[in-house]
């Protein structure tokens, strides 16, 4: 359990709680992190979880509790809330006169996260849920339609995102203009979990074809708030 304390910044305490990943809620900690908003960044370790599930709002982490009330549930309002914090406090997160065009860049990092989950699933969840035997688990053959998968996304779905965001990205530094918003807190942890090297099959150099992207995360990355977190913040 970390605080994180700026002079000056919002009264409010906020801790938000999630497993020791980066996962569904590192785009919120990012908002937190850009923004300048304290908060107590609270890691469950996997084994503490199952007696913690039914005391959540719906069976998942991350949660997020203000003051102290009861903690309320789902990444995506936690990410709104954190960038209407900092808006406030000076850092255009969220403001409401770009919210449509930052909604619709939201939208398209789900997309893009929708078609990541299968490909990423299929490799530690069961098999059954992917319409093959829970016995293959493991196996050759389990492999086989790993790399299989994987690499249709390589293939298809990558580029074409690529394209989207290199497309955004044209003229100007960040996905909604000059300075980071929520849609780049979004954005950002799933591109680098894509070129982590930590995914079997999925190259640590996947977007070496798109040079927009690869000097906008280096861009992003290199905010100083960014790399403060980064030093400090394990995983
Ligand atoms: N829509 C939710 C999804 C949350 C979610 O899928 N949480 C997963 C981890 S990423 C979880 O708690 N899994 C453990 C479980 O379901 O038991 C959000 O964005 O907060």
């Amino acid at each position: 359990r970390r605080v994180f304390s700026v002079a000056g910044c919002s009264m409010k305490s906020i801790s938000l709680t999630y497993f020791n990943i980066q996962g569904a809620a590192e785009k919120v900690r990012l908002a937190f992190v850009l923004g300048g908003i304290p908060f107590s960044d609270v890691r469950v370790p996997f084994d503490q979880w199952p007696s913690m599930k039914p005391t959540t709002p719906y069976g998942q982490l991350p949660t997020m509790s203000i003051d102290g009330a009861e903690p309320i549930a789902q990444s995506d309002a936690m990410l709104r809330y954190a960038g209407q914090l900092a808006t406030d406090n000076g850092v255009p997160l969220y403001p409401p006169d770009q919210m449509l065009d930052i909604e619709e860049a939201r939208g398209l990092v789900s997309d893009l996260e929708r078609e990541w989950r299968v490909p990423v699933g299929i490799g530690f969840q069961d098999p059954a849920i992917f319409g093959h035997s829970s016995n293959i688990k493991g196996t050759a053959e389990h492999k086989a339609i790993i790399q299989a998968v994987r690499e249709k996304f390589l293939a298809e779905e990558l580029p074409k995102y690529m394209g989207f965001f290199s497309k955004r990205l044209s003229g100007k530094p960040y996905l909604c203009g000059d300075s980071p918003t929520i849609a780049d807190c979004a954005l950002v942890p799933v591109l680098n979990r894509l070129c982590s090297g930590g995914v079997e099959f999925v190259p640590v150099d996947c977007f070496s074809a798109h040079p927009e992207v690869v000097a906008y995360l280096a861009r992003f990355m290199e905010l100083p708030a960014i790399q403060t977190w980064y030093k400090d913040s394990a995983p």
